[in-house]
């Protein structure tokens, strides 16, 4: 019998790669989409398949994480046998902003789907994967972090998450399901959201270097994050359903790296070597060698600056994780170290803006966006 997975946050970065993953084992793949005016399917549209199709194992469904009504009536049609709670407001500032939505969301949202499966009564049937974060750390009590640090959440986004966490624990705990928690340090990839850190810098490098943007602006260029490739951690959050017991795990690289330094790996990797000068909001980073002739930037050309308006009202300082009970007892093998990664994501921001590079010198306007 194929299995059946349900995916919540099936159109984000987690999901598409999640469901690229599944697919390849075998499973039949059902996704959670909420209605948008705008197609929100980019990520996801090679998995595509027509509906008329006979063999249908990729079926998405519309509902939203704050409707329990939609939750119910998915996970009773689908009847699935692991599901994967990826959907989220997921971004930390954002949530500084929208506090009360992402609470609903991120925090209420999980337990939606826990009492669906309970009320539904799949509590024997239905495997779960709660989306936890290294966030949940915030201000950290310990260095590296374990499966038993204590958290000390920092965000509206992190306070949320640690709901879901617990409640997590508590449906475990309370009715015997199969749920876990995957305490998943920042990955990233070409599919991250362009206005997480690591995407917004590799997408500037590429316009930077193809003339197409003069400079970028940063935030807090100090704080220091444990970043590994989302491919690698979703193999991990397949991994954790498929254990004899449901437990929590870290999934981290063990390496962590400040902002500046993936700045500078970043212009690295098209030939830009920069100097840091400066401190705090006057902080830059200039050009002092550009090695490569497809990129023409001039030296002395000041192309990293700092707004204040990326600080954050908390900040988390320094994530680092330890994953050594994921590689134990998951058998859990990450395949990128962080120049692997850099380089994976500043090239196909290349690929992706070159066009845009050849409309502009054939006279073109190129579209603008807002961040
Ligand atoms: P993304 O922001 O790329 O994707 C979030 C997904 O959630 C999108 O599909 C989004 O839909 C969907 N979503 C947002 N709000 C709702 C809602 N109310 N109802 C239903 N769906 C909703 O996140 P990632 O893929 O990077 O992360 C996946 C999960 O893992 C998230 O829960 C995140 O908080 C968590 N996490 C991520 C880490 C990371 O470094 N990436 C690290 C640790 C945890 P739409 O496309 O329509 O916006
Ligand atoms: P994070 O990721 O908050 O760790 O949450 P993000 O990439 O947004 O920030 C990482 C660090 O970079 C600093 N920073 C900036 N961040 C953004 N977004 N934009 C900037 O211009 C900028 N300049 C500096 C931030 O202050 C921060 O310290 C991500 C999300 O995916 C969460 O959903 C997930 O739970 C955690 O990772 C683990």
């Amino acid at each position: 019998m194929k299995k059946r997975a349900l995916l919540t946050g099936v159109t984000g970065q987690d999901g598409a790669y999640l469901s690229e993953l599944l697919l390849e084992k075998g499973y039949e793949v059902h996704g959670i989409k909420r209605r948008s005016s705008l197609f929100n399917t980019a990520r996801i549209d090679h998995l595509y398949q027509d509906p008329h199709d006979e063999d249908q194992r990729f079926i998405l469904h519309y509902g939203d994480l704050t409707d329990s009504s939609s939750i119910i009536r998915v996970l009773q049609e689908v009847q699935p046998d692991e599901i994967y709670n990826l959907g989220a407001q997921s971004h930390v500032q954002v949530s500084f902003e929208a506090p009360e939505y992402t609470a609903n969301s991120d925090a209420v949202g999980a337990l939606r789907i826990l009492e669906a499966i309970r009320l539904l009564g799949l509590k024997d049937k239905t495997r779960f994967y709660q989306a936890s974060t290294s966030e949940l750390y915030g201000k950290v009590q310990a260095i590296p972090q374990t499966e038993t640090t204590p958290f000390y959440p920092r965000s509206p986004y992190a306070v949320a998450k640690l709901y879901g966490y617990w409640i997590t624990v508590n449906y475990r705990e309370s009715y015997g399901m199969y749920a876990c928690n995957g305490i998943l340090f920042n990955h990233e990839s070409p599919l991250r959201g362009e206005t997480f850190v690591t995407r917004k810098i590799t997408r500037a490098v590429a316009k930077i270097g193809l003339g197409l943007q003069e400079k970028l602006w940063l935030g807090n260029l100090d704080a220091q994050r444990d970043w590994g490739h989302a491919k690698d951690y979703c193999e991990a959050m397949w991994l954790m359903l498929q254990q004899p017991s449901p437990e929590d795990y870290v999934v981290a690289t063990g390496v962590t790296t400040p902002v500046r330094e993936f700045v500078r790996l970043a212009f690295a990797e098209i030939g830009i070597s920069l100097a840091f000068q400066g401190e705090g909001i006057a902080e830059t980073g200039v050009v002092v060698a550009c090695n490569h002739p497809a990129y023409q930037v001039p030296i002395g050309k000041t192309v990293i600056a700092v707004d204040p308006r990326y600080f954050r009202p908390a900040e988390v300082d320094l994530l680092v994780g330890d994953p050594r009970k994921a590689k134990e007892k998951l058998g859990w093998v990450p395949t990128y170290d962080l120049p692997a990664l850099v380089q994976e994501m500043v090239q196909a921001d290349v690929h992706l803006f070159q066009r845009d590079a050849v409309l502009l010198r054939s006279g073109f306007e190129v579209k603008r966006e807002f961040e």
